[in-house]
This record gives structure tokens, C-alpha cells and sequence, in this order.
């Protein structure tokens, strides 16, 4: 019967960071994969989960099931660090979280869900955007339609964006990132995602946010900005939320799928259903990293001590920023990396073919993905000045 099977391919960016881990040149640099690294290219243990963790282990008694929708704690303590702000939806009933396997499983349901309530229904992606989200939505059934995000090579084009949206079916899904765009790292100001709500609201469009850098662009209040805008002027939506990279929980497969609904019955209604399509295809999510977050969300030691440590990545991701483009003014090839002086967040693309980046790997033993994203953390003073001028010697700038 496998005969019969087409040839297909493993994910491209956990691919190239298994090449990564094989290469034995010691001058290797990953700036590929989506993980926060520190100065010296390791992404380790935050001190709130290493002390949240052995204080759960210690304490665990059982390692019973839990119900389909994971552990009630972790999705209160979600609820609340995405609208603490909106503290009334959560008291009316129309904000509920439902524990998922990471983000990834977040948009999993989400899209099995909005699939069930409307089959005909059609989602919209940026272009570019993270691969899974296409495959996830196509996987489904759903028809994946794409609207412009960042010019090739260029700014990021919102009057064309906004006329794209402006476009789709009324009814339509649209995916929106809530921010640190994977992969172009240009994330809307305050006024262009009033006008992305306008046209939202006018075609009655459905909005799935994708929250999986909360914290890492600027800081937990700035990031939600987009999340409460929208809260504040529509009945519905659909929030997907990664523990991933904020917690550094990557492995641990942490994440939630937070509802906004009209009112508290059709959330504990969407819950239920959301629950089901859990039950048939995990049955219930892991427990252990969930925990953690909840263990260090509801205490406001630990809590302080994550905001902290948190906060300290996003200042550190900024200052890689500018420790690269000084270099590239220095090498005089500013023009190359002009992305990555607006961007925010972990990555950007910069400018460079398919075949240019196969050379980086080949012959510098720099990665990063064939889009040409770079995951800024990956970038530090020791290796600064050997990534510029690669990049220069191969692009003959
Ligand atoms: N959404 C975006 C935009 C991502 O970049 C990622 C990957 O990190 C995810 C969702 C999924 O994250 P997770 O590892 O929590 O499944
Ligand atoms: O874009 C990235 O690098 C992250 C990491 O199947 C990732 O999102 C990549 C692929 C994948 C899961 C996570």
C-alpha cells in the first residue's frame, strides 16, 4: 500500500536545524530556526520555569488524565494575561481559553473548528506568512488565499494590504499575526490596525490572531495591542496562543486557543465544541508544561521574575538589530539589511536568492531559511562581522 505513496518532504526549518546541529565546522551560525538564542548561540532553561518546574515535580502526587480542554488553571491564567486589560469580557463569560498543543495546535483547532461551523468558508493568509499556517489550513479543506504583506525585497505595503482585505468575501477568515510577523518581522502601528478593524468590521470578516512572540516584539502590553483593539469592537474571534518562545517551553508543547465570543453561553457552547475535536485527536493535551505557565502566572514572584526575564530577550533581540546594522553601515552594505532596521521581534528577510542562501550554508556554514529569514538572536558581537561580510562577498556589494 506505501508504494502507492507520492514522495513528500519534512518541514524545511526543523530540517535545516538538524543540518545545523550535524555540521561540525565550529564556525557554524544558525539563524535559522525560530528559537531564542543568548549571546553565545544557546537557547536555555528561564530561571521562573527551572524554579516553577522542581516546585511541581516536588509537589506532584498524581499524573492522573485530564479533561479534553487541559488544565482549567492554565487557561484561566491565559484568559488573563491576553485581556487583563479587558478584565469585563472575562468577568461577562465572553473570553474562554482552551488548552492546546502548542500554537501549532492552536491553529490546528481553530481551523477544524471554523471548517465545522462553515465548510465553504475561505481563509486568508499575508503573504508571505509561517508555512504551517498553509498547511494547516489546507489540510483541512479549507481554500488558503493570500493577501500582500511585504513588497519583495521592500517596506512593508499596507494600502495594498488593506485594499487586498478590503477584497475578500464577506465572511471569510482572515489570519492576522498579533505580532512579531514570522517572517518579515513588520508588525502594524496602532493606526494601521484601527483601519485593518474597520475593513474587519465591514466585511464581516472572521479574525484568527496568531500570538506566538507575546512579549518578544516590544513587551506583554504593547503586543496585545491589536488583541484588545479588536475586542473592543467585535462580537467574535479567535485568539491562537504559543507558550513556545515567551516561556522558552518550546519542546514542552505548550499553547492555548482563546475564544471571544457574544456572550457567555455561545463561549461555553464554542468550548464544548472545541473540547470534542480535541477529544478525537489527542484525547487531552500534555499537562506538565502547562503547570509551569500556570504555576508561574499566578504567583507574583515567579510572575515578576518571567516579566523579567522576558523582557530582557526583547531588549536583547533589539540591541542584536542594532548591533547588525552598525556592522553593515561599517561594511557599507546598510542597503542589504534596511529590513531589519524596521522590523521587530526575532526575524526578517533579507534580500538574498535561494541559490545565495545555499551558498551561505555551503560555503560559510551560516543558516538560514531559503525565504532568506534570519532569526535575529542567532546574531551577536562575536559573529557579527563574519555574517556581514558573507552576505557582502556573496551578493559582490
Ligand atoms: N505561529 C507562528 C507565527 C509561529 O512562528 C509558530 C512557531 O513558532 C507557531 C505559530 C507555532 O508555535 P508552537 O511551537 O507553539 O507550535
Ligand atoms: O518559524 C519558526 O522557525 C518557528 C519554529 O513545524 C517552528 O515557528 C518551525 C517549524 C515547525 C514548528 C516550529
Amino acid at each position: 500500500m506505501f508504494e502507492s505513496l507520492e514522495m513528500t518532504h519534512p518541514d524545511p526549518i526543523l530540517t535545516l536545524s538538524e543540518h545545523f546541529m550535524s555540521d561540525t565546522n565550529p564556525r557554524k551560525i544558525d539563524l535559522g530556526i525560530g528559537l531564542y538564542k543568548d549571546k553565545n548561540g544557546n537557547t536555555p532553561v528561564m530561571e521562573s520555569v527551572r524554579i516553577a518546574e522542581s516546585s511541581i515535580v516536588d509537589r506532584a502526587v498524581d499524573k492522573v488524565y485530564k479533561g479534553s480542554s487541559g488544565l482549567d488553571g492554565f487557561c484561566d491564567v491565559i484568559s488573563w494575561l491576553l485581556f487583563r486589560a479587558r478584565s469585563n469580557l472575562i468577568e461577562y463569560g465572553r473570553v474562554l481559553s482552551i488548552q492546546t498543543i502548542g500554537g501549532t495546535g492552536a491553529i490546528r483547532l481553530a481551523a477544524e473548528f471554523l471548517k465545522q461551523i462553515n465548510p465553504k468558508k475561505g481563509v486568508w493568509v499575508s503573504d508571505p506568512t509561517w508555512g504551517n499556517h498553509i498547511d494547516i489550513f489546507s489540510h483541512v479543506g479549507m481554500q488558503v488565499s493570500y493577501y500582500p504583506y511585504q513588497e519583495i525585497g521592500g517596506d512593508l505595503n499596507f494600502p495594498v494590504m488593506l485594499e487586498s482585505i478590503r477584497k475578500i468575501p464577506e465572511g471569510d477568515v482572515v489570519v492576522l499575526h498579533g505580532c512579531g510577523h514570522n517572517p518579515t518581522g513588520f508588525d502594524l502601528s496602532k493606526y494601521q490596525w484601527g483601519a485593518v478593524l474597520e475593513v474587519v468590521k465591514e466585511r464581516g470578516l472572521f479574525p484568527v490572531i496568531d500570538m506566538a512572540y507575546h512579549g518578544l516584539a516590544n513587551d506583554l502590553c504593547d503586543d496585545v495591542y491589536c488583541v484588545e483593539l479588536f475586542s473592543d469592537h467585535l462580537d467574535e474571534m479567535l485568539v491562537a496562543y504559543s507558550c513556545s518562545k515567551s516561556f522558552g517551553l518550546y519542546r514542552d508543547r505548550v499553547g492555548a486557543l482563546v475564544v471571544l465570543g457574544k456572550s457567555r453561553d455561545s463561549c461555553v457552547k464554542a468550548k464544548l465544541h472545541l473540547a470534542r475535536l480535541a477529544r478525537v485527536s489527542i484525547s487531552s493535551p500534555a499537562i506538565h508544561g502547562a503547570l509551569i505557565v500556570s504555576e508561574i502566572l499566578s504567583s507574583p514572584d515567579l510572575k515578576r521574575m518571567w516579566v523579567g526575564e522576558l523582557n530582557l530577550m526583547s531588549i536583547k533581540i533589539k540591541a542584536a538589530r542594532k548591533v547588525l546594522i552598525n556592522e553593515a553601515r561599517m561594511q557599507g552594505c546598510d542597503d542589504t539589511f534596511r529590513n531589519v532596521c524596521s522590523g521587530v521581534g526575532l526575524f526578517s528577510l533579507i534580500p538574498v536568492g535561494r541559490e545565495d542562501v545555499g551558498m551561505l550554508r555551503e560555503v560559510f556554514c551560516i543558516y538560514m531559511l531559503d525565504s532568506g529569514r534570519i532569526n535575529l538572536s542567532g546574531v551577536n558581537n562575536n559573529n557579527v562581522g563574519y555574517v556581514v561580510s558573507s552576505i557582502k562577498t556573496l551578493l559582490g556589494k
